[in-house]
């Protein structure tokens, strides 16, 4: 029996500008390279989706199918936000298991609001992560892979 473990495939969804591309980067090659994401694309394990996806319901389908492919469902809502675009129990409907993610922790922005939403649109675990403090994308990780 092999003792190799499986690449964990994640999806991570959220609104545009929420911080994904840069969290994908940044775990997978160590820095960000901006771009912006104009669809779906594929970024060392994680599935990167344009925040288009979440913004217009007709897309939901579409979140739907990729979480098909996903072992774990990232949804993200920056420090600060005080608005959702997730759906109530929106996680539910994926059939996979869904973690929420506050990005951006370092501008010391509001993040129980955030929390809350998350929370309310199905996600059980909840980390907070900026990208520019290790530690925090250390124990986003460690979850992740472990
Ligand atoms: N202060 C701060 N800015 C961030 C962080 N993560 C991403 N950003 C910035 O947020 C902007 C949008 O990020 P991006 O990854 O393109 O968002 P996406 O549309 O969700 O893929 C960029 O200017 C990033 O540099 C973070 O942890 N802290
Ligand atoms: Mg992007």
């Amino acid at each position: 029996m092999s003792t190799e473990k499986k690449e964990k495939r994640i999806l991570l969804v959220g609104r545009s500008g929420c911080g994904k591309t840069t969290l994908a980067d940044t775990i997978t090659h160590g820095s960000a390279t901006y771009h912006k994401t104009q669809a779906i694309t594929r970024v060392g394990n994680f599935i990167d989706t344009p925040g288009e996806y979440m913004e217009n319901p007709n897309y939901y389908r579409g979140i739907i199918l990729h979480a098909y492919d996903a072992d774990l469902v990232i949804f993200m809502i920056p420090a600060g936000d005080e608005t959702t675009i997730f759906p109530p129990s929106f996680g539910n409907s994926l059939n996979r298991e869904v973690i929420g993610v506050v990005s951006k922790v370092d501008t010391g922005k509001d993040v129980e609001a955030p929390r809350r939403n998350l929370k309310l649109a199905g996600a059980t675990k909840i980390f907070e992560i900026s990208v520019h403090d290790e530690e925090s994308l250390k124990q986003l990780c460690n979850y992740i892979y472990s």
